[in-house]
């Protein structure tokens, strides 16, 4: 069948800049005229001469208005030159999943529909992220590039009769505007599995689980959160594993999720702590909306804290086969991630980077051979196997881990703290707060934490004294590219390597979200089996700093800045 695609006059809207991983927005928002066109279309532009004859993988994580803006990528891609896509069947695809996909197919790029943890359903959020051909989120440069492409589009391409149907896996091919326009409907887990087996031991992992190992079954509950990773939970897990089918739960992708907040922490993921402290399982793990982070339990809910992971992680990445394979290089960690993963760095004689908040930072370092591994504290631990970080995978490679070392996820922690000491991180978010106020609460601190003679200070907590040793708004140069973000977050560093970070995140759909992270180093061996949030070292500061209603974000301020300052 001949198309031919038309061009659309539109107007063009201000606000489609992408934040920490990518446009996140209300429904409602992309629901608005041409909005959800009008972006798409300015990912496809920012592509430049790699547009035509380009070729994409488009996916998301089910959640509600996926389907339909699958449906306009098809149209506007095939309108533009586009020569091939690869889809997820109905439209699924998981982050990690499509990372490894552009990356196996040697595609352009792709096209991520997912808002992540946020809830969704008409009421809720939707996303668009474009990710590039390493297989990773695009870099601050292309996403500015599309946003301004965004605020001056005046039209956009479309062919509004190419009806591609996305339930049925296979081929389909159209004529468009003389062109051939491919569209391949795929198994959104069959390739992603295979990478998986590449990567892990499965009969290994298989034998831990049925007790073929140890005598007695290694009993797992995994909860997919009703976001993308309930088929590849169920495949990977019950069918290749051969945990018991009852061993995974939540595993049909629904538009709203089931009324969850898919995102894997203490608070959203309730129903698997809860279960896991009741129940007699090993282990436990929860996956967000589009699959990339996770959360890991031990028995009777052992909470194993995403700074933690990623230190245990980096410590013993050779029992993993791929990385026998391909060498453990160095480690990286978000800047407000706990510096748990430091002190492995520095015993294993490993190169450590710190980055910006945001998986597009970790890009460069693995494209070059920098690092192995890395992670962020926000529940994000990956590797260099994709660009994405990657719950499945975190996972599985716990799981080798245990199998590995012969014991319960609690005992590998606390040996790992005896060895290294413990980290005690925390963070706290403000959610919902005004703009204005809380951009004049990090200017005010800023010039607090900048001020001269801020260094040198001695703030005391609890009883104990910290020094601090640097107060800073973060500040990065990319050691690959040479290119330099700034304002990444006000950071007070302290002589023994605790540390306080005030950031506003880059991912809420609407008013301002403060963060505040707090990391306390502990080498004292009596502390370490506190739990995090009450530990002596970390307790009193976050209190103080934050006593009162998080929504009065002026008053918010007024603490913080007593906080350091009365106890100096
Ligand atoms: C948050 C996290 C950050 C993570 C980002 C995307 O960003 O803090 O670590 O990379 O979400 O995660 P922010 O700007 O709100 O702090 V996901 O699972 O949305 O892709
Ligand atoms: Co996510």
């Amino acid at each position: 069948m001949s198309l031919k695609s038309v061009k659309v006059a539109t107007k063009a809207y201000g606000d489609q800049k992408p934040g920490t991983s990518g446009l996140r927005k209300a429904v409602k928002v992309f629901q608005q005229e041409n909005y959800t066109e009008n972006f798409v279309q300015a990912i496809l532009t920012a592509l430049g001469e790699c547009l035509k004859g380009s070729k994409l993988i488009v996916g998301g994580d089910g959640r509600f208005y996926v389907r339909e803006a699958v449906d306009l990528i098809i149209k506007i891609a095939a309108a533009n030159g586009v020569s091939k896509l690869w889809v997820g069947q109905d439209g699924i695809l998981s982050t990690p999943a499509l990372s490894a996909l552009i990356r196996q197919h040697g595609a352009t790029g792709g096209i991520v529909l997912t808002a992540s943890h946020n809830p969704g359903g008409p009421d809720h959020d939707f996303g668009i992220k474009f990710n590039i051909a390493n297989g990773g989120p695009a870099p601050d440069a292309v996403t500015t590039n599309i946003f301004n492409i965004s605020k001056s589009l005046r039209e956009y391409s479309i062919v509004p009769d190419l009806a591609a149907d996305i339930s049925k896996i296979g081929t389909q091919t159209f004529t468009v505007d003389g062109r051939s326009f491919t569209v391949e409907v795929i198994d959104p887990v069959e390739d992603y599995l295979r990478l998986m087996k590449e990567i892990f031991d499965f009969p290994a992992i298989k034998q831990l689980l049925s007790g073929a190992q140890t005598g007695s079954p290694f009993k797992v509950l995994v909860n997919s959160m009703n976001g993308v990773t309930g088929p590849y939970v169920d495949r990977i897990f019950v069918v290749e594993l051969g945990a018991p089918a009852d061993n995974t739960v939540n595993t049909v992708p629904l538009e709203d999720f089931g009324g969850l907040h898919p995102d894997p922490n203490l608070t959203y993921a309730a129903e698997l702590v809860d279960a896991l402290r009741r129940g007699d399982y090993d282990f436990g793990a929860a996956f967000d909306g589009d699959g990339d982070r996770n959360m890991i339990l031990g028995r009777k809910a052992f909470f194993v804290t995403p700074t933690d992971s990623l230190a245990v992680l980096a410590d013993n990445l050779d029992c993993i086969p791929y990385f026998r394979r391909t060498g453990v290089k160095g480690f990286a960690r978000s800047m407000p991630t706990g510096a748990a993963v430091d002190r492995v760095a520095v015993a294993k004689n490993k190169e450590l980077f710190v980055v910006p908040t945001g998986w597009k930072f970790f890009g460069n370092l693995m494209d070059a051979g920098r690092i192995s591994l890395c992670g962020e504290e926000s529940f994000g631990t990956g590797s260099d196997h994709i660009r994405e970080k990657d719950g499945v995978w975190a996972a599985l490679a716990w799981l080798s881990i245990v199998q590995h070392l012969g014991k319960p996820v609690d005992q590998i922690l606390r040996d790992h703290w005896a060895k290294y000491g413990r980290n005690f991180f925390t963070r706290y978010d403000y959610e919902g707060c005004a703009v204005e106020p809380c951009d004049r609460m990090m200017s005010e601190l800023e010039a607090l934490v900048t001020a001269p003679g801020f260094v040198g200070r001695q703030l005391t907590a609890g009883g104990k004294s910290y020094t601090v040793r640097l107060g800073d708004n973060f500040q990065y140069r990319d050691p690959i590219d040479c290119s330099v973000t700034t304002k990444q977050g006000l950071r007070v560093l302290f002589e023994d390597g605790s540390c306080l970070v005030f950031r506003l995140s880059g991912t809420g759909s609407s008013g301002a979200t403060v963060r505040l992270y707090v990391d306390s180093y502990e080498a004292d061996p009596a502390t370490h089996g506190e739990d995090a949030q009450v530990s002596a070292a970390a307790k009193p500061r976050q209190h103080r700093a934050f006593s009162l209603s998080p929504e009065l974000a002026w008053e918010t301020q007024c603490l913080v800045i007593c906080s350091i300052q009365s106890t100096v």
